[in-house]
């Protein structure tokens, strides 16, 4: 049968006429209408409370895209993710993150080889090291303990090791520093080493192909910092790597006694509970860690096992597609209202838009429906001074995501309601503004009733945590891959690869030498090429 697009679905067809309809109605009617949306439209798992009820759906809505879900073969291909089948198709690839967080003791045999023993024999290395660094066991070349910890990563190899160790740093180790380079400007590492001294620093040099240019050439940097101090001897106390690339992380000089290991099918985005996360066991100590990893694993079977109108991931994930590609919303703003969660923001960028910014499905047909959204945000409060205007009056609807923690793990007097009112009147204000005669009423003056006035009707999700725990840290990000293959699955992309990041790392490859000595490339734009020219006139020397 030949491949058609989604969009071609009755189901589909059905769900556009409802979206057509959604502007005549408006939250504050769907309200008056069904005044119990606030406790239906809601669904509760593996420790998270998801309130959707002030989004522009019902619950047909709701099912209409579970129905969509289903023609569309999103729970097969939950199945088969959880199963290790290789979903990333273009890679011909398993996506088995699921796998990094099976209990001990489980077994899952794929292609012949029990990938979770597998990951319990690499956890127990980490767990050794870390213990070893944290208790001071493990010690630099003069003998002294390692209080610093450097990972050296990008992407992948860093979003997640930083957003953990800022996410749980009440949990971690305080008389330990924890840095992260990634950028290739110099200016990274330089401000990442200010102040450390090499006796005491340990790198980690994160890296699943140990290929990646900014790494290696951060890595490079960092050994000769140690080496100038102390001596070539001193890289073997001084330097560990996480990779899947073992021959490559040899021949920089790591040894392989100190090289902790992955595989192909754990996806860069999709590491940070692998080995990618040694700088965060290190910091908060391999109990932690072990209940982060549950907190993920609870998420995964209540994403595999939990009804669809009861199922968080699924009930994110398809909200996501209504606002992105039925209503058009171009943008989703992630609002954590816990400054511990403030690089959110930067990991769900990744998470969502490498994955699902594609614009073909897996046969390769070009897509007729807007697929993944623009994912930003910051934490709130601050984001309420600076660019909640716009999502209050601007001419952009951007549907937000809030996520708000009860209980406070610094629970200073009467700082912590005042951060959940915040939360939830912003909520609540997005979805039902304040109309002009109540404005009016409230005695504004006539010219600046325009002003003051205000739609309504930006959709939102509140996603409630008890505390934030290493656990809930764990089920939070499973909860946003999950939706995010949803998404995915649904819009027939593979949400697993990411082509779009080549072509822009082969054409820098063939710039760098353009910028010393080598002749211009003729068949260069001109815009590029006097740009070149331009940066050549004025480089350092
Ligand atoms: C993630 C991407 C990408 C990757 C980095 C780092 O899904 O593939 O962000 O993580 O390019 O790659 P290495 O870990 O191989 O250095």
């Amino acid at each position: 049968m030949a491949a058609t697009l989604p969009s071609q679905r009755p189901t589909w067809k059905a769900l556009a006429a409802r979206a057509r309809e959604v502007p005549t109605h408006h939250l504050r009617t769907l309200f008056a209408a069904d005044p119990s949306r606030g406790s239906s439209l809601v669904a509760e798992g593996a420790g998270l409370y998801l309130d959707y009820s002030k989004n522009l759906l019902d619950a047909e809505v709701v099912d209409l895209l579970i129905e969509l879900a289903a023609e569309c073969g999103v729970f097969e291909r939950r199945d088969a993710l959880f199963a290790g089948a290789p979903v990333n198709s273009t890679e011909h690839r398993a996506a088995l993150h699921s796998a990094l967080r099976l209990p001990e003791g489980t077994s899952l045999v794929v292609d012949g080889v029990d990938v979770a023993a597998e990951v319990h024999r690499v956890l127990s290395r980490m767990r050794a090291f870390a213990e070893d660094v944290r208790e001071g066991r493990h010690t630099g070349a003069t003998g002294k303990r390692l209080t610093n910890v450097v990972n050296i990563g990008i992407g992948g190899s860093d979003l997640g090791p930083v957003m953990a160790y800022e996410a749980l740093r009440h949990y971690s180790d305080r008389d330990l520093t924890l840095r992260f380079v990634s950028n290739v400007d110099g200016t990274d590492l330089a401000e990442a080493l200010r102040g450390l001294s090499p006796d005491e620093t340990l790198f980690i040099v994160s890296s699943k192909t140990f290929s990646t240019a900014e790494t290696l050439t951060n890595a490079t940097s960092a050994r000769r910092w140690l080496t100038d101090a102390l001596g070539e001897a001193a890289v073997a106390a001084h330097f560990v790597a996480v990779s899947t690339a073992a021959e490559r992380v040899a021949a920089f000089g790591i040894d392989p006694a100190r090289t902790f290991g992955f595989w192909d099918w754990v996806g860069g985005r999709y590491s940070m509970e692998s080995a990618i996360g040694l700088s965060t066991m290190i910091a908060i100590g391999p109990r932690r860690f072990a209940e982060l990893l549950a907190g993920s694993h609870a998420m995964d079977r209540h994403f595999a096992t939990a009804a669809p109108r009861e199922n968080l991931p699924v009930l994110l994930g398809l909200i996501g597609v209504w606002n992105r590609t039925f209503l058009g919303h171009p943008a989703v703003a992630v609002l954590p209202y816990d400054q511990y969660l403030h690089r959110l923001p930067a990991y769900l960028q990744q998470l969502t838009m490498e994955s699902n910014g594609k614009h073909v499905t897996e046969e390769g047909l070009r897509v007729d429906y807007p697929t993944g959204a623009i994912y930003w945000g910051e934490p709130g409060t601050n984001g309420q001074h600076s660019f909640y205007q716009l999502l209050h009056q601007g001419t952009t609807v951007v549907p937000a995501d809030l996520i708000v923690v009860a209980q406070s793990l610094n629970p200073l007097a009467g700082h912590h309601d005042l951060l959940v009112a915040n939360a939830l009147a912003q909520a609540a204000a997005l979805a039902f503004g304040r109309p002009a005669a109540e404005v009016r009423a409230a005695g504004a003056d006539e010219p600046l009733v325009a002003h003051r006035q205000m739609d309504g009707d930006r959709p939102t999700n509140v996603i409630m945590l008890d505390r934030l725990t290493p656990y809930s840290l764990g089920s939070l990000v499973a909860l946003y891959e999950h939706a995010v293959f949803v998404q995915g699955a649904l819009w027939g992309i593979d949400s697993f690869d990411q082509w779009g990041v080549e072509l822009g790392k082969q054409m820098a490859a063939a710039i760098v030498p353009e910028l010393t000595d080598a002749p211009t490339d003729p068949e260069r734009d001109s815009s590029t090429r006097a740009l070149i020219e331009r940066y050549r006139a004025r480089r350092q020397p």
